[in-house]
């Protein structure tokens, strides 16, 4: 009958108050084949409350919006056809607040994929999970109050509430405490315990519910010209090889049309590239099964070695930003289409 795609997943769950609207609604892509179709989804429309973007014809693939309790009526309605089969492409950013370049590296990825559509076999064939703002609260002080906040605002880690805030990046089930800080005053700090984090549970809930087919994750951080995969503790996961030589064919991509200023991509197990690290939501997506993840650390602002100002935004890379580095996760997305676990049986 239909053929629908989810198309993206609006995980609007930790937003701001004015977006709390659109928990768990997703955005379906439609394809039908014929007029009673298309007619068919105007019925729909009012029977489950929908919100169609774009009315399908059967020569124009429609975008229907579908509130979180509809969903399951929505997809026993038209998804007989529906395909879930398809590999699972995540993409996330700000998981640190302050890293307000890894945010056109989503939205440049969501315009590709929705709007100025390039390589619709990508689209086609993948199921695509873009999680643009993972710290949103953190984001917003950033902008609001201290420019270079990394952590969550969480509350409750000290009795005066002096230190606010958690290390996302260290909150994540996997080798947890480590080689992260317990001293809720530290940038690095882990938090009270494994996914005690909204946000961080948020993440886990998304990727255990496509487990079965997320087949690459790239969570894009700044800054240092450098993609990283797992683990932490500089164990290389049974498909390290093929994890290593995926990510050196992404850095080829970005430098191919990188500006000649900034240096070239390097590659490498975080721990044996910087220090032992715990809690990374790469290390746990890694460890669940997903065949690649990944870190993907962008160039320095104006090639900065500082922590904290290298991850300014000199506005006219922003463009660059999301353009270079969508050319590093097409590739990805290749391999995936040609290597993905669905295709080995
Ligand atoms: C990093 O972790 C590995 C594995 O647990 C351990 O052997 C090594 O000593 C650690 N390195 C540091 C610097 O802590
Ligand atoms: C950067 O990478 C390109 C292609 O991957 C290579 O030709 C070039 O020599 C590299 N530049 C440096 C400075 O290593
Ligand atoms: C950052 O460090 C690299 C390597 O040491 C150096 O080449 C570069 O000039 C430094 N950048 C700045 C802005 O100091
Ligand atoms: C997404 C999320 O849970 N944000 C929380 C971050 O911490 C502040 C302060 O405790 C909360 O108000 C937010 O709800
Ligand atoms: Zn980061």
């Amino acid at each position: 009958m239909f053929k629908i795609v989810l198309f993206f997943v609006l995980y609007f769950s930790f937003s701001i108050a004015k977006h709390e609207h659109y928990d768990g609604y997703v955005v379906y892509q439609i394809t039908v084949t014929d007029k009673q179709q298309a007619e068919r989804v105007y019925t729909l429309e009012n029977e489950l409350l929908l919100d169609v973007w774009l009315y399908a014809a059967p020569t124009i693939p429609g975008l229907v919006l579908v509130p979180g309790p509809m969903r399951e009526r929505f997809q026993s309605e038209v998804a007989a056809i529906g395909d879930t089969n398809k590999p699972v492409i995540m993409l996330q950013s700000l998981l640190h607040a302050r890293e307000w370049v890894t945010l056109p590296v989503t939205l440049y990825a969501i315009e590709k994929l929705v709007i100025d559509i390039t390589d619709k076999n990508l689209v086609d064939n993948i199921d695509w999970i873009i999680l643009p703002i993972a710290n949103p609260d953190g984001y917003e002080f950033s902008h609001e109050h201290l420019r270079f906040w990394r952590k969550n605002r969480s509350t409750g880690h000290t009795i005066t509430n002096l230190c606010v805030g958690v290390d996302l990046n260290r909150n994540f089930g996997y080798n947890f405490g480590l080689w992260s800080s317990d001293i809720a005053c530290s940038e690095a700090y882990h938090g009270k315990g494994p996914f005690s984090e909204p946000e961080s549970q948020a993440v886990r809930s998304i990727v255990l519910e496509h487990s079965n087919r997320l087949e690459l994750y790239f969570d894009v951080h700044s800054h240092g010209s450098i993609i990283l995969y797992g683990y932490g503790d500089g164990i290389l996961p049974p498909n390290g090889l093929t994890i290593h030589l995926v990510a050196v064919r992404i850095a080829q991509a970005i430098d191919a049309v990188k500006w000649p200023s900034k240096p070239n991509y390097s590659v490498g197990n975080i721990a044996l590239t910087f220090a032992n690290v715990s809690g990374t939501a790469m290390d746990y997506v890694q460890g669940i099964g997903v065949p690649l993840s990944y870190i993907h650390e962008m160039p320095a602002h104006r090639n900065e070695n500082n922590s904290l100002t290298g991850t300014l935004v000199d506005p006219d890379y922003i463009e660059q930003a999301g353009y270079e580095t969508w050319e590093g996760i097409k590739v990805g997305a290749r391999w995936v289409l040609e290597n993905s676990r669905r295709n080995k049986h």
